[in-house]
């Protein structure tokens, strides 16, 4: 959704922020919303909570094959960043992106360095919302850092230098209406 008109009340005691959204969502006004949020504190001060969180994760499917270190840099020029998913919601969409039929694995912004270090996301999200396949990630012959979705939809670690399809988002992790 994108936010076409932004209405901010600010007085000695209260902020009020006020937005309308459309489809699809323009990323540098939605960042303004948040810096705006992030200025002035967290969303929902003084008592004020968010009535409807909206996602705003826009996927984009790119079948070409690449490792997963070209991928996100692909992601990062021509998007936001690889994959981030939230939720359930936020994984539907990704899922919905991917072509009927589509029968290979696919890189997500998840990765880790190493095999002892915590598994993270390219844009440095901090979701913890996982879907990994039984008996994944299993780190098969030591060097599987990066994660991917599998043809079945569940998330499998693999090793980074597989060239492969990917998705990539637009739009800030998440929004909400005061
Ligand atoms: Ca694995």
């Amino acid at each position: 959704n994108k936010i076409s008109t932004i209405i901010l009340v600010v007085t000695p005691a209260h902020v009020f922020f006020c937005y309308k959204l459309t489809w699809p969502p323009i990323k540098e006004r939605v960042n303004y919303v948040a810096l705006a949020e992030k200025s002035l504190g967290t969303p929902g001060l003084n008592g004020l909570k968010s009535s409807s969180c909206e996602n705003s994760h826009v996927f984009y499917f790119i079948p070409d094959n690449m490792n997963w270190t070209s991928a996100q840099t692909y992601c990062r020029q021509h998007h936001t960043d690889l994959a981030t998913v939230d939720d359930w919601t936020d994984y539907d969409e990704l899922l919905k992106t991917v072509p009927k039929g589509f029968t290979e694995y696919i890189w997500i912004g998840l990765y880790r360095n190493n095999a002892a270090a915590p598994w993270v996301w390219s844009d440095s999200s901090k979701s913890t919302f996982s879907s990994w396949d039984v008996g994944q990630p299993n780190n098969y012959g030591g060097k599987q850092f990066c994660a991917a979705v599998s043809p079945a939809g569940k998330w499998h670690d693999l090793e980074c230098p597989i060239k492969q399809a990917s998705v990539c988002y637009m739009g800030p992790t998440r929004f909400c209406f005061h």
